[in-house]
């Protein structure tokens, strides 16, 4: 029998309704593998805010490092800055745990609808490798004259040689191991800014000449919007900065039919720390509490999750359960069309499990 300890935090709003039921499908395919999740689970988010002042508490990363895995639902809160919740929670658990590679696959499964009018089931396949620890998200600026009329605000963002190396390196073996394309497409804006983007242009052409196999294509951010949605099946793997792939891996997640479809996993591709693992929607107050929200994306996450714990097989059967529950089209969520509940559709994955 294989063990993992999975630290979980819950969140806020629909993390606190997505999150269990990721859990009752490792445990249900643990059983299956012959595999135990220990859960480990943290109250930590806006409720904790409201109690203490912060989102976690201090020695937080600590009680996270000896985990083999984090499962994340989701963080915010409307009575809360968005800047506060995820300054608090999320984005230093993605640098304290230097979970470089944000990857947020991109699949239409056959019998889910996409907004856009030409494709298929099957026809958009790519991923979204986000850069996830610098950039610009760095946090790095401050205020002058704070709350005076004059009040200047100043918000820097950091692109290393390193950062931009190993995250365009990852980009590329990722696109290796895929079966289809073999193509990697850099997003940047180095028309305009001309230092971050260009040292971001020069190390990903560095790069590229070391897989001779792959294709590639560099776009600027605004053309890569537009033809996510004009020719999304021409892409494989999209490799870009913190900013630009959070807002362009919403744009993927909506062509595939739904927020609610949206996995993701937050890497440290060396296997120092623990990796993380969360649906790319956020707490969405509007649903929270009624019972309606998708659990398919976290579901996928968890899936990812074993993916990355080396439980291949596990991991397939998870995704091959999410499929055939959404090709046959009858326990679906809202956003989907249906009227299900988040319970029916996770028991509907379980049934395909067995
Ligand atoms: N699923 C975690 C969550 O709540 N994400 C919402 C969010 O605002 N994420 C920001 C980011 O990924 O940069």
């Amino acid at each position: 029998m294989k063990t993992f300890t999975i630290a979980v935090i819950a969140g806020d709003g629909v993390g606190i309704e997505v999150i269990p039921q990721a859990k009752r499908v490792l445990e249900r395919i643990g059983k299956k593998h012959d595999i135990s999740f220990a859960f480990q689970d943290f109250e930590w988010g806006a409720e904790h805010f409201f109690r203490w002042g912060r989102m976690m508490p201090a020695g937080a990363i600590d009680l996270l490092q000896p985990c083999d895995a984090i499962l994340l639902g989701a963080v915010g809160h409307p009575e809360i800055a968005d800047h506060t919740t995820l300054n608090g929670l999320l984005l230093p658990i993605r640098r304290a745990f230097d979970q470089y590679a944000n990857v947020r696959p991109a699949y239409l499964y056959p019998g889910v609808v996409s907004p856009l009018a030409k494709p298929r089931g099957g026809d958009i396949d790519f991923v979204v490798v986000r850069e996830n620890t610098e950039g610009e998200y760095a946090q790095v600026g401050g205020f002058v004259y704070q709350l005076q009329p004059e009040e200047v605000a100043i918000q820097t963002s950091v692109f290393t040689r390193r950062g931009v190396e190993r995250i365009v390196r990852f980009a590329f073996e990722l696109a290796v191991s895929r079966e289809k394309k073999k193509k990697v497409t850099s997003i940047t804006k180095s028309n305009a800014q001309g230092y971050s983007m260009v040292l971001w242009d020069r190390t990903f052409d560095e790069v590229a000449r070391q897989f001779p196999g792959i294709e590639t294509e560099s776009l600027l951010v605004d053309a890569a919007a537009m033809n996510f949605i004009r020719r999304p099946e021409s892409f494989d793997v999209v490799v870009g900065s913190n900013l630009f792939c959070d807002i362009l891996s919403d744009i993927s997640a909506i062509i595939i039919g739904s927020m609610g479809l949206a996995a993701s996993a937050n890497l440290d591709p060396l296997r120092r720390y623990p990796s993380m693992f969360e649906p790319v929607h956020g707490s969405a107050p509007d649903i929270a509490g009624k019972g309606v929200v998708n659990p398919l994306a976290t579901i996928l996450s968890a899936g990812m999750m074993l993916d990355h714990l080396q439980m291949g097989e596990a991991a397939r059967e998870v995704e091959a359960a999410v499929a055939a529950v959404l090709a046959e089209g009858q326990v679906r969520t809202p956003d989907l069309g249906g009227k299900s509940s988040t319970e029916e559709v996770t028991s509907a994955v379980l049934e395909k499990l067995g």
